[in-house]
């Protein structure tokens, strides 16, 4: 028994690049909220949404597993960058077991929600597990900017794509696990038709002070305002996932919040973090300004790159960091989370002084629909383009020795 298992296993082990080739063929399908919603409503379909992942899932998987396999091989033969690509492998196959089941058998629907459980329970630690292959490959060629360029791009469609599977995902179990949320009965899945900003905005500013009061013991204010133009004096809602944005915003009051105390050590008052949600007929924007000091100009691209700020481990009773410091991949992969619905997250610092962070997010959920990776041409020509040189020059800091171009007499 043991033993036909065991071929078995290594049989469909061994079909899984045909299926990726297959799969990869398919351009993935982006959801619009609207129609995330529309599988949660009264005519929701558990045999219609099961239909469309057993196919949908294998094609975003697929498609980022070809992306997995252009990295370079000092990368892509880590131990952990192995690790995370068995468990794409091991969960393609077990969606793939679904293929010749039966939509109408409601056993088949019940083991499909068990087979997603799983799989997202095993892809719970990729963002770690991934840093420690970016660790594992520094320790080998220290930072160069054209391999901090090509792990940005693939790390910033890799996780988008993990965002996205993930959310869908979520939608199906959430929606037929049978049970209505208790503490929020009108969310669809992981949706809230009617997110309210600035709730979230406090929800995030409390755990973020939370946070900063225990490590400095003492913590900045908020100021909190919005501008409805469409509904003057009504509070702003908008469809949107309040994890996503409650994620994006605890990032952000982290930040300024480590920034203002740093900036203000030697003083007794703080600076308050003042917040402005606009919502206008194209964008719900949120503006988090703090006056901690600024970043260098120069800087402000390392505070999204996942090369920089990938910190080595902490060695063990090494106290010097806190939560509120090394942050890790908290700003890229936030700024993830507002493109993912089209949107995005920008920062504008003016050193000596303070940072602005702006969310902007769609107002309409008409406008709010999935930006995902695919892989074709054009993304294989940016993983091989990597290794040519710049076409712009690099600044000497020697200065030039003009007696080189004097005329000979
Ligand atoms: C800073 C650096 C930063 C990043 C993100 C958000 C706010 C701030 N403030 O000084």
């Amino acid at each position: 028994m043991k033993f036909v298992r065991f071929i078995m296993k290594n049989a469909a082990l061994a079909s899984v690049p045909k299926h990726i080739e297959h799969f990869s063929k398919f351009s993935p399908s982006p959801l619009s909220m609207k129609q995330f919603l529309d599988f949660g409503s009264i005519n929701a379909c558990e045999k219609t949404s099961f239909v469309f992942l057993r196919q949908e899932l294998p094609v975003r998987l697929s498609n980022i597993m070809k992306e997995i396999n252009l990295l370079p091989d000092k990368l892509l033969t880590t131990p952990s960058v192995q690790i995370v690509q068995s468990w794409y492998i091991q969960s393609l196959m077990e969606i793939l077991e679904f293929l010749d089941k039966n939509p109408d058998d409601h056993k088949v629907l019940g083991e499909f929600v068990d087979a997603l459980v799983t799989i997202r329970n095993r892809h719970n630690d990729v963002v770690p597990t991934m840093a420690q292959g970016i660790i594992e490959y520094k320790e080998v060629f220290p930072q160069d900017p054209v391999t901090n360029q090509n792990i940005q791009y693939f790390l910033d469609r890799f996780y988008m794509s993990r965002i996205s599977i993930r959310m869908l995902i979520n939608q199906h179990t959430l929606i037929f696990d049978g049970a209505t949320n208790p503490v929020h009965p009108n969310t669809i899945g992981s949706i809230d038709p009617q997110c309210q900003v600035t709730e979230v905005v406090q929800d995030a500013f409390h755990s973020a002070k939370m946070l900063c009061d225990q490590y400095y013991l003492s913590s900045p204010d908020v100021i909190l305002q919005e501008m409805n133009s469409n509904k003057k004096s009504q509070p702003i809602s908008i469809v949107y996932v309040p994890s996503h944005l409650y994620h994006m915003l605890f990032e952000l009051f982290k930040n300024a919040m480590r920034a203002t105390i740093e900036c203000h050590e030697n003083s007794n008052n703080l600076p308050p973090i003042q917040v402005m949600v606009s919502l206008g007929g194209e964008d719900m924007s949120i503006k988090v300004s703090d006056k901690g000091g600024g970043v260098p100009f120069r800087r402000i691209e390392n505070l999204f790159s996942y090369m920089y700020s990938t910190a080595p481990a902490p060695q063990i009773g090494d106290h010097t960091r806190t939560p509120l410091a090394g942050f890790g991949y908290g700003l890229p992969i936030s700024r993830l989370y507002a493109k993912y619905f089209q949107g995005d997250l920008q920062l504008y610092s003016m050193e000596g002084y303070g940072t602005d962070a702006v969310i902007y997010l769609k107002a309409l959920s008409t406008d709010s629909i999935e930006r995902l990776p695919v892989y074709n041409k054009t993304a294989l020509k940016n993983y091989k383009m990597s290794q040519e040189a710049d076409d712009w020059c690099v600044p000497s800091k020697e200065p030039l020795d003009l007696a080189n171009f004097k005329m000979g007499k």
